[in-house]
């Protein structure tokens, strides 16, 4: 048992230390309702940071869409937060009002993907972004 415990504990240690490891940094601001900047481009492949920072109001996502996914409103997500984490975010992350957090995660193979915030009625009032994957 204890063996089990030590080994389950490895990945959040490495996860702690991984924020300055990123190979490319971003930033985005949000606010009521966008994002600033609201495009990006990383290379696939890489380890990316993006640090959110909060100049809003209220809470704000930063939500990196699966490929393919392409929503035109809200409407076109699912009833469920866990049919939304499968099937149409690659990555995601929630910052209040105030606040910043640097999120990171393995950019995804090239492309083009859409990025919104998914808290409820802020994609219909416009926060919508890209983020261009280029091959490295
Ligand atoms: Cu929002």
């Amino acid at each position: 048992m204890i063996t089990a415990l030590a080994v389950l504990a490895l990945p959040m240690a490495a996860c702690d230390d991984g924020g300055g490891e990123a190979s490319t940094s971003l930033e985005v601001s949000t606010s009521e309702f966008q994002f600033s900047p609201n495009s990006w481009t990383v290379p696939a492949g890489e380890d990316i940071s993006i640090e959110i920072t909060n100049a809003g109001t209220v809470l704000h996502e930063w939500v990196l869409m699966q490929p393919g996914v392409n929503i035109e409103s809200e409407a076109d997500l699912p009833e469920t937060e866990e049919e939304l984490l499968a099937d149409f975010v690659y990555v995601e992350d929630e910052v209040e009002a105030g606040d910043t957090k640097t999120l990171t995660f393995t950019a995804p193979e090239a492309g083009t993907y859409q990025v919104i915030c998914a808290i409820e009625t802020h994609f219909d009032a416009g926060m919508e972004g890209t983020l261009t994957v280029e091959d490295a």
